[in-house]
């Protein structure tokens, strides 16, 4: 029976991570931080398993990440942790690369430093957001990187890392450069979550108009459950090698609002231009969307929501993981949006619900 320290577990990939090397018959570790106690939702159903083992400890703490290693001795590490969120990186230049970077080398030296570079295979969450501003369309192995954040440059640092560790020591490291991928789980910050949760919401009568920065912006979106499969894939693999995994398939923020308008029995039409813009209600077809009339505002932009340097278009070309590893996505952005609407819908008619039975 194989073993796996995921760090990171208790976020979107870390919970379909773990439900995967689970079903594979692993016995799972997860690095959980000790102030992360109220983010555990993601992983609340599987705390039952006798194989899974949640340890206390986080990136930044060197001496217990390198104590974790050498108590636990995995096969297999997955390291998924990380301060992800882009805009954020631009606020708290020295918090993402002391994780996302710096997080890496402990990692890699605590393998390399205890003797475990013959057992355990290292997985690094390499991202799309290496690319930045990119030379070519779609993005492939091949492609220069130019990172446009503090997160895409922490991220590049990581990257090398990984690959150095592999061709100055040969550690069985692999980098997945993974494009956005999106579920029910992803964080309410993240643009795809926070359309399909305000909209949701709005539908009920719970919020007006959400809030969005550069509705241009073009992504390659697939789903998260799709991907961590490749993560597992990459580390079974003979020789370690990267990997892009991506839909080849790109669209905008504001294709997004519209599908999950449409998804919601409400036809938007979007009016004005830059900072004026406004996704406005042209007619609501759903019963779901009663509390929705037309004429509505629902998505407003919001000039502070723009980033210093923005990423404004990425598509991957994932043709090396088809070839090499079959891997073919199974879900597209479309039915993404589908999935994520229905279960925001389903949480904001609990959230009515439960506001129309609280006692006065
Ligand atoms: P996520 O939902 O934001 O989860 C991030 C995880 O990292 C959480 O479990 C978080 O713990 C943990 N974490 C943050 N700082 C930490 C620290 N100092 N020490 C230990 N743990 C820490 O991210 P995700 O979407 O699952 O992404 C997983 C990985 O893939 C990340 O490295 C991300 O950069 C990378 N990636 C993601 C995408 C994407 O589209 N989702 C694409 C490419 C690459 P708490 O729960 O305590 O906050
Ligand atoms: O933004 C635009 C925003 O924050 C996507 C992380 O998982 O994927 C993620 O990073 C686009 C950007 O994802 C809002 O400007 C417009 O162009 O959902 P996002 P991201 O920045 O691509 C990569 C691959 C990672 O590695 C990261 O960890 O949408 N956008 N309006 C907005 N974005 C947000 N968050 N909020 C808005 O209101």
């Amino acid at each position: 029976m194989k073993s796996a320290l995921i760090t990171g577990i208790t976020g979107q990939d870390g919970s379909y991570l773990a439900e995967d090397l689970l079903q594979r018959g692993y016995t799972v570790h997860g690095l959980v931080r000790p102030s992360s106690t109220r983010s555990r939702w993601r992983i609340d159903h599987l705390c039952s398993e006798e194989r899974l083992h949640l340890h206390e400890g986080d990136l930044t703490d060197g001496s217990r990440v390198t104590r974790l290693l050498a108590e636990l001795a995995p096969d297999e590490v997955y390291n998924l942790a990380a301060q992800t969120h882009v805009a954020k990186s631009f606020e708290s230049p020295e918090l993402t690369a002391e994780v996302n970077a710096l997080g890496v080398v402990r990692l890699l030296s605590a393998i390399r430093t205890l003797g475990l570079g013959a057992r355990t295979r290292f997985y690094q969450a390499s991202t799309s957001e290496l690319f930045g501003a990119v030379p070519e369309s779609p993005q492939s192995e091949q492609t220069p990187f130019h990172p446009r954040s503090p997160y895409g440059a922490s991220k590049l640092h990581a990257h090398w890392v990984t690959v150095n560790s592999r061709e100055a020591h040969g550690l069985f490291a692999c980098c997945g450069i993974l494009f956005n991928h999106e579920s029910p789980r992803r964080g309410e910050e993240f643009v795809t979550r926070k359309i399909t949760r305000g909209l949701a919401r709005a539908s009920q009568g719970l919020q007006g108009a959400v809030p969005l920065g550069n509705l241009d912006a073009r992504r390659d979106w697939g789903h998260a459950r799709d991907y961590v499969r490749m993560q597992w894939q990459m580390l079974q693999q003979e020789v370690p090698e990267d990997f892009v995994i991506a839909t080849g398939t790109q669209h905008s923020v504001r294709e997004f609002v519209s599908w999950a308008g449409e998804d919601l029995g409400i036809s938007l039409s979007f009016e004005g231009k830059g900072s004026e813009e406004v996704a406005r209600v042209s007619s609501v077809t759903g019963e779901s969307a009663a509390h929705v009339v037309p004429g509505q505002v629902l998505v407003r932009v919001e000039p502070q929501l723009f980033r210093p340097t923005e990423v404004g278009s990425l598509c991957g070309d994932a043709s090396k993981a088809k070839r090499r590893l079959g891997w073919r996505p199974t879900v597209s952005a479309r039915q993404l949006c589908t999935e994520m609407v229905a279960a925001d819908l389903d949480l904001a008619l609990k959230e009515r619900f439960s506001q129309a039975s609280d006692p006065v």
